[in-house]
């Protein structure tokens, strides 16, 4: 028997992304029509969008000149961009069809901003700048998680070759001096980092060069956060005078990205849980050279901005931003120019759930096809997801794995998801969620090639 169809994979042998069309190539195209549909959207460029806000608080931090924006890159990148360019090996598993949406071999939608490092480095005249771009990313279903979000990338770099004595340390202290100081404590300011993931670039620059591009890093990120979480108490106390905040608390932890060394990510302990915000690091001098500029050394981060636009607003599920309801948009109006009036957000009824189950049989697994070690064969997760998306759209809202067996006997593996169907905008009556659900079990017999239990 063939091989099932990858979900979603149509036939049409062309895609137009923002008004540019690209061939896709049959074994790796595999961009639905409601992810595709989300190029067009843009929700950081949408003046009074809750995204576009965020952006805007974001970049009031990394102001020009010193900064030069640019928000309008196309999602349409190349695997070299958004891989090989910052050093991703071929093997790394963010390459493959269950995690990234591809146009054909060397095309895809960007995973994320850093894809346009390379190019801002060797094209940009300033000192710094930031990326502001929807990002595509094949994940989970809840109320956090969607195939589309928004990042925000930022560079800070200094010419060797334009600092007096090319000394760098002491540039960088001289601009540290001029940042503000915030005066929340840092949990674990300098965490130790390990010499083999995060090795110092000798050759490059200096461990005092380093260390003060990791102290201006730091605290300016530091600032924008905790900025960020302060207009967010503001905005709580607008809505509840008793609101009563625990103080934030702030972590580094080490990383690792193949672009930066050392790497780190910033925390924020939010809602009973360290919450991961960021990642950055010291750039690695291979960037900066391959990009035709040796002579600089910085820094570079990745902010989520869907992320830090929930807490700030108090929006309770990832897929409102997408809404193009009245209830939901108004209720930002003006503040894009007016910052500080700023309030949360005010959910409009909320509807009742309809959890559904199913459970079936995966597929024996087949033999792999030789896509770039992209197997289409084995069972992934992400391509349930996808299913239940391209059928039931922003109805649903979370997707969970509840049951796992494997027959003793024959070796096969069943698994059961529990699908919840909630409308953010009206009831769902039950025949629409059984409606929804009869036909997720169907195209996961069609596009899976599952047996249902
Ligand atoms: C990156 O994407 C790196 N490009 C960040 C970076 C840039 C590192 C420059 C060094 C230098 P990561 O996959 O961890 O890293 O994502 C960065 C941030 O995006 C996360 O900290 C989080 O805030 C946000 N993010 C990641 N995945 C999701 C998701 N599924 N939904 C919402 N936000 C997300
Ligand atoms: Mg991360």
């Amino acid at each position: 028997a063939p091989a099932p169809k990858s979900p979603n994979q149509r036939k049409s042998s062309s895609v137009t992304v923002r008004g540019k069309a690209y061939g896709t190539h049959p074994a790796w195209f595999n961009v639905p029509p409601n992810v595709l549909d989300a190029t067009s959207r843009q929700l950081h460029l949408q003046r009074g969008h809750p995204i576009y806000i965020t952006r805007q608080i974001i970049e009031s931090h990394f102001p020009r000149p010193t900064f030069k924006y640019y928000n309008e890159y196309s999602p349409v990148v190349s695997a070299h961009q958004n891989f090989d360019s910052l050093g991703f090996p071929a093997n790394h598993p963010g390459r493959a069809l269950t995690d990234t949406y591809y146009i054909n071999e060397t095309t895809l939608l960007r995973t994320h901003t850093s894809a346009h490092q390379a190019d801002t480095f060797r094209a940009d005249e300033s000192d710094g700048y930031l990326v502001s771009a929807d990002v595509y990313r094949r994940d989970e279903i809840d109320r956090s998680h969607y195939p589309v979000f928004h990042q925000m990338e930022g560079a800070r770099s200094w010419d060797r070759s334009k600092v007096p004595n090319g000394d760098v340390a002491a540039a960088v202290r001289r601009d540290l001096e001029t940042l503000p100081r915030h005066n929340v404590k840092v949990e674990d300011p300098n965490p130790p980092f390990h010499d083999e993931r995060n090795p110092l670039q000798e050759g490059h620059h200096s461990a005092a060069e380093a260390e003060a591009i990791g102290e201006h890093l730091k605290r300016s990120l530091e600032n924008m956060v905790v900025d960020i979480f302060s207009r967010a108490k503001a905005a709580a106390l607008k809505d509840d005078p008793n609101f009563v905040d625990e103080p934030l608390q702030m972590r580094w932890v080490e990383a690792y990205f193949p672009f930066t060394s050392p790497s780190w990510e910033l925390e924020v302990y939010y809602a009973g849980d360290w919450l991961e915000v960021l990642g950055c690091g010291v750039v690695k001098q291979d960037l900066y050279t391959n990009a035709g500029v040796p002579s600089q050394l910085g820094w570079a981060f990745g902010i989520g901005i869907d992320r830090i636009a929930m807490l700030l607003f108090k929006i309770p599920d990832i897929r409102l931003f997408w809404s193009r309801d009245q209830r939901f948009l108004s209720q930002f109006d003006g503040v894009s120019d007016r910052l500080d009036t700023l309030k949360r957000f005010v959910p409009f009824s909320k509807y009742p759930p309809c959890p559904k189950d199913v459970s079936f049989w995966l597929r024996p697994a087949t033999t792999t096809s030789s896509a770039g070690g992209n197997a289409k064969g084995a069972f992934h997760e992400n391509d349930v997801m996808e299913v239940v998306r391209s059928i039931a759209g922003d109805v649903v809202e979370d997707v969970k794995l509840i049951d796992e067996f494997t027959h003793p006997k024959t070796g096969r593996r069943s698994v059961a998801y529990r699908i919840v169907y909630r409308s953010l905008e009206r009831t769902l009556t039950n025949e629409e969620a059984n409606a929804f659900h009869d036909g997720v079990r169907r195209a996961l017999v069609e596009e899976l090639g599952v047996e249902l239990r």
